[in-house]
């Protein structure tokens, strides 16, 4: 009899070890992706779909689009070579041959900051058109608390009017890796999996520690494995929110809020979090707000959260103020002044601008006449906010006035400061975000210095209302 749910949790581990299981992932994309080489790399026939032809012509040709993600290149090349991966853009090809139907697929917010989750419904319409009898689908993206029950179940089961729980399957398993080390944290992370019946939560437990050999954590329902998922994420965007709200307040009583968190780090039940221009990415922003629509629809109100997004929101508005504060100090005006940006992507060592703070910062930096350069070793000589980035570094540092840490890419952790200064406008600022520079040092060369919450700064603080995900 085709299709799993009917099978016997025993009689699946089976046939799951004799790789005699097929399995599509819907999305390929930097989460779609290692997940379906993890399944191939399993012993499952999988079938990658994406709507992107470069991105399904790439996996064939076993060329991998995330060169930030290591060991992810080597093992798509081991898996397409066997024959156990392929990608397609026929989500007919796709879902139709498979057990397990894996989606990957991004939930971004709206500009009005409403999460929207159209690219998910719509493609379960899709993949509810093509569904196999008794398969099971796993729902891996991020969403808010009932979105799977009340909306991607329904979409799955319009087309043909199946009967979810009884026709097919469906869990929750929000993925849970870090953006540059997602092999590495897909083999070790435990996974997080509820379903909208105990069947369908065993069977995608029981396939999770199949493919990545992690401990499975399984949840009552769908709604409770996605409030695990935003809560661990909402936990960090509110404990980032309180160190940006302290830094201001120590930088004006010349108190390093560095030299604060590495003290706090000694007590046993502190996690550090460190102040920085704002919170970027696909996760942290995105996940707050659907934590807090999720909240609105029931008539409830998350003040916390709320006003951690405004404080982190609120933090790319900060930084100008102080690159402002910086050229002030130096007696150059914003307007002409040349500001040299150095890393733009939403954290460091990825190749991601999503919901980038300094997006906002080179935006609003322009807006007052200023000259912007920016350099990112994973953007050289690109088209990013409007403007072409620098080829190298030098060419981005000769002639500055003030020198901007956007983001702490490897390359600049050990920048040489000293090599620098001589290439740059008399007096030279350098104002360092992300925390990466010793200010005593910086000074001490001879740049006018500003950091977040080093206690160098006397001029700026105040929080504006500023929602970094509508810059205008
Ligand atoms: N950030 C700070 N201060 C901090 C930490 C981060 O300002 O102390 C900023 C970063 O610069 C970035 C944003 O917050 O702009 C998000 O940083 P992140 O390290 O949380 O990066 P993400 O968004 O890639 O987070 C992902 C999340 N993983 C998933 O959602 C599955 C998050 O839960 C993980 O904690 C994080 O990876 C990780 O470090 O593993």
């Amino acid at each position: 009899m085709k299709g799993i749910l009917n099978k016997d949790i025993n009689q699946f581990k089976v046939l799951l070890q004799e790789g005699k299981i097929s399995a599509s992932v819907i999305g390929t994309g930097r989460i779609g992706l290692p997940t379906a080489v993890g399944f191939a790399n399993s012993g499952i026939p999988t079938i990658g779909f994406d709507i992107n032809p470069d991105v399904v012509t790439s996996i064939n040709n076993s060329r991998c689009m995330f060169k930030d993600e290591p060991f992810l290149e080597e093992l798509l090349a081991k898996v397409v070579k066997q024959a156990l991966l392929r990608a397609t853009l026929d989500i007919k090809e796709a879902v139709s041959n498979s057990d397990i139907v894996v989606i990957c697929l991004p939930t971004p917010l709206d500009a009005t900051l409403v999460p929207n989750y159209r690219i998910l419904t719509s493609s379960c319409k899709e993949v509810g058109k093509y569904l196999q009898d008794q398969s099971l689908v796993i729902i891996e993206s991020t969403v808010g608390l009932g979105i799977v029950e009340n909306q991607v179940v329904p979409s799955l089961s319009s087309y043909r009017n199946l009967k979810p729980g009884i026709d097919f399957g469906v869990a929750s398993c929000p993925e849970r890796a870090n953006p540059s080390e997602i092999v590495t944290n897909l083999h070790r992370i435990p996974r997080i999996v509820g379903g909208i019946n105990s069947k369908s939560t065993e069977m995608a437990a029981c396939i999770y520690e199949h493919v990545f050999k992690v401990d499975v954590i399984t949840l009552p329902n769908c709604k409770t494995a996605n409030a695990v998922k935003l809560t661990e994420n909402v936990f960090r965007d509110i404990n980032i929110a309180f160190v940006n709200e302290l830094a201001p307040f120590f930088d004006k009583l010349g108190i390093d809020i560095i030299d604060v968190l590495k003290a706090c780090a000694t007590k046993y039940n502190f996690i550090p979090h460190y102040p920085g221009p704002g919170v970027g990415g696909p996760c942290l922003p995105v996940n707050s707000y659907q934590l807090l629509y999720s909240a609105t629809e029931i008539n409830g109100a998350l003040r916390l959260t709320r006003i951690a997004r405004e404080i982190n929101d609120s933090m790319p508005i900060f930084t100008v103020n102080l690159i402002k504060d910086a050229l002030n100090d130096v007696c150059k005006p914003v307007r002409n002044s040349i500001v040299t940006v150095l890393g733009i992507t939403y954290k460091p060592n990825v190749k991601d601008l999503q919901y980038s703070p300094m997006e906002v910062v080179v935006k609003k930096l322009r807006e007052v006449g200023t000259q912007v350069k920016i350099y990112d070793p994973f953007y050289i000589d690109s088209l990013v906010f409007s403007q072409m980035t620098e080829t190298t570094i030098n060419n981005a540092i000769r002639g500055a006035d003030c020198l901007v840490i956007g983001t702490a890419h490897r390359e600049f952790v050990k920048i040489d400061l000293a090599n620098i200064l001589p290439f740059m406008r008399k007096p030279a600022a350098l104002v360092d975000t992300c925390n990466i520079v010793s200010p005593r040092f910086a000074t001490e060369l001879g740049f006018i210095y500003r950091g977040i919450g080093r206690g160098f700064n006397n001029g700026v603080w105040q929080i504006n209302n500023f929602n970094l995900l509508t810059p205008d």
